[in-house]
């Protein structure tokens, strides 16, 4: 087989975000922009050679043909085997369970997860360490450097693998391996619920309907809930993967996933639904007139979280990003466990759930997870879910409003503010730092502000310090409001603004959100000039 040395520069750009690197489908296909970046991120781990790697993707397009470049690329550079899905298919958390499973070096997923797909649309690439996680900031630093200094890529002269046949086959030296996609994660979900309690729920007549987006946990959610769980034909609805998700944003929120949320607040909805995004790894839970924000049902998993066997034994600790509401640190000091308080983005809680302090965690971005795998799981949390509803058969909105009266309720919201352009954003964000230290006794809204400062996290694990991630005001009456710049987009920026109220009073705990959180909305907008610097009146995306 011909191993070719292709001359090439740095090209610039090339910087991993909050997870992996995203851009316009069309510019990863410019000529050496994928394989630029392959190259780098191999270099940035110290090479490949004699290495297994696990290699899959969200389906969606250039999936197909950036496997084989990386598959070429991988025998060229000397690895000993990938371990590929079938038709280069992999959702996030079964590739963090195959890495991790297989004893691998590491895994390269192929996603921009809930970003659009298509030609016109985004792609993304991302490295997985050994422990199945998303690398941390010291490894995408080092294959960020890495893209700055290369000057040559590896790449064999080859046919296409085919990698529609189960099975091994060679690339030169390199073995192919590929794998059913579904097989090893659904037997990993088997382990940790109660599928014969879940089983007996769906005979029982609960319903349920399971929205895949046309994303990739649609064969993921048809073996689990139709083929083991025993839920009707027809639970699973979009279950057919497509490039470009069926010309929709695979983003499980009230906004993007409308039909499954208006099909649940009316009364002829089923019991139960939920959503998936593109690559597998995020959730949106409703219930029949319940909308469980992705920060309660962090709180709610953990309160309940004992009802499934394979978290029978309780829990070593909880986690959250800072952004995702205070729900769940109450429940953590109710059971007397840890809670930590990380950045965004999954990378982060690698670390706590290594070392064994973390077993639940979970973004407010529809995020959650745990030790099971290195990366966020969204089929996960809905058969956690449905472990609970199966063992207290209480309806969704039940459980809820009897966790609000026990804990309280943090009223939540985040608005989006997208495609702003970079240099008003940049400017309303440096603003609003450069007076935080001002902010501290000033009233806006009627509310006056307690705290203000920008978020730091020290890593209790391996001491590292992660800088500048995210603006935080707190208020004398324990509002919050945070204020970040979103690290996934791949066009101009993206404002995130986080509202919370905590609540405690049992008559208020039925409210509307947005009425809830009107006045610290407009103290965010008083004291960050939003319409001002966005001359936006309204965000794009309310969640
Ligand atoms: C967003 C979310 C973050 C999540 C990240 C990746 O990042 O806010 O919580 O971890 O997406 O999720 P940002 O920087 O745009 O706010 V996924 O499912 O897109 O890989
Ligand atoms: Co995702």
């Amino acid at each position: 087989m011909e191993i070719r040395t292709v001359p090439t520069a740095p090209i610039a750009g090339q910087k991993p975000g909050t997870s992996g690197l995203r851009k316009k489908t069309r510019v990863f296909m410019e000529p050496h922009y994928l394989e630029n970046y392959v190259q780098s991120i191999f270099d940035g781990i110290g090479g490949v050679q004699g290495k297994t790697l696990v290699l899959g993707g969200d389906g969606r397009y250039f999936n197909d043909r950036a496997s084989q470049v990386i598959l070429r690329m991988a025998a060229a550079n000397g690895a000993a085997k990938v371990i590929v899905g079938q038709n280069a298919i992999l959702s996030t958390p079964a590739a963090s369970h195959l890495i991790r499973s297989r004893g691998t070096d590491g895994g390269l997923i192929l996603s921009a997860s809930h970003n659009p797909g298509g030609e016109d649309a985004d792609f993304g690439l991302k490295y997985n360490t050994p422990n199945g996680g998303p690398a941390p900031e010291g490894v995408t630093d080092r294959i960020f450097e890495a893209t700055k200094a290369l000057s040559e890529y590896r790449i064999a002269v080859a046919q296409d693998v085919d990698l529609s046949t189960l099975g091994t086959t060679r690339l030169g030296e390199l073995e192919v391996e590929v794998v059913d996609p579904v097989a090893d994660y659904a037997v990993l979900m088997e382990q940790l619920f109660d599928f014969d309690a879940i089983r007996a729920l769906f005979a029982s007549g609960f319903t349920m309907r399971f929205d895949a987006m046309h994303a990739v946990t649609g064969p993921y959610a048809r073996e689990i809930l139709e083929n083991r769980l025993g839920a009707p034909a027809g639970t699973v609805v979009n279950a057919t993967p497509s490039p470009d998700f069926g010309g929709g944003h695979p983003d499980p929120n009230p906004t993007w996933a409308k039909e499954l949320f208006d099909l649940l607040m009316s009364d002829d909805g089923p019991d139960f639904g939920a959503a998936s995004d593109g690559d597998g790894d995020r959730n949106m839970v409703l219930g029949r007139h319940a909308y469980v924000t992705p920060s309660d049902s962090l709180a709610l998993l953990t309160a309940h979280a004992h009802r499934a066997p394979g978290y029978r034994e309780g829990l070593k600790g909880v986690a959250r990003s800072m952004p995702t509401s205070a729900a769940v640190d109450r429940v953590a000091a109710a059971l007397g466990i840890a809670c930590y308080e990380t950045p965004t983005g999954w990378k982060f809680f690698g670390n706590l759930l290594d070392a064994g302090r973390a077993t639940l965690c979970g973004e407010e971005s529809f995020g959650t997870g745990s030790d099971h795998v290195r990366e966020k799981d969204g089929l996960w949390a809905v058969l956690l879910w449905l472990n609970i509803l199966a063992d207290t058969r209480q309806p969704v909105k039940a459980l809820l409003e009897d966790h609000w009266r026990t804990y309280g309720r943090n009223y939540y919201s985040r608005h989006d503010y997208e495609d702003v352009e970079t240099e008003k954003a940049n400017a309303l964000y440096d603003g609003l730092r450069a007076k935080l230290g001002s902010l501290p006794g000033q009233s806006f809204a009627g509310l006056t502000v307690a705290t203000a400062d920008e978020f730091a996290y020290d890593d209790p694990v391996d001491g590292s310090r992660s800088e500048r991630q995210g603006l935080r005001i707190g208020f004398a009456d324990g509002g919050r409001v945070v204020f970040r710049l979103s690290g996934t987009g791949t066009v101009g920026a993206t404002l995130r603004v986080y509202l919370e109220a905590l609540e405690t009073d049992p008559s208020r705990l039925d409210r509307n959100a947005g009425e809830a959180l009107s006045d610290i909305a407009r103290a965010a907008d008083e004291i960050a000039g939003i319409k001002a610097h966005t001359g936006r009146q309204a965000p794009d995306v309310i969640t």
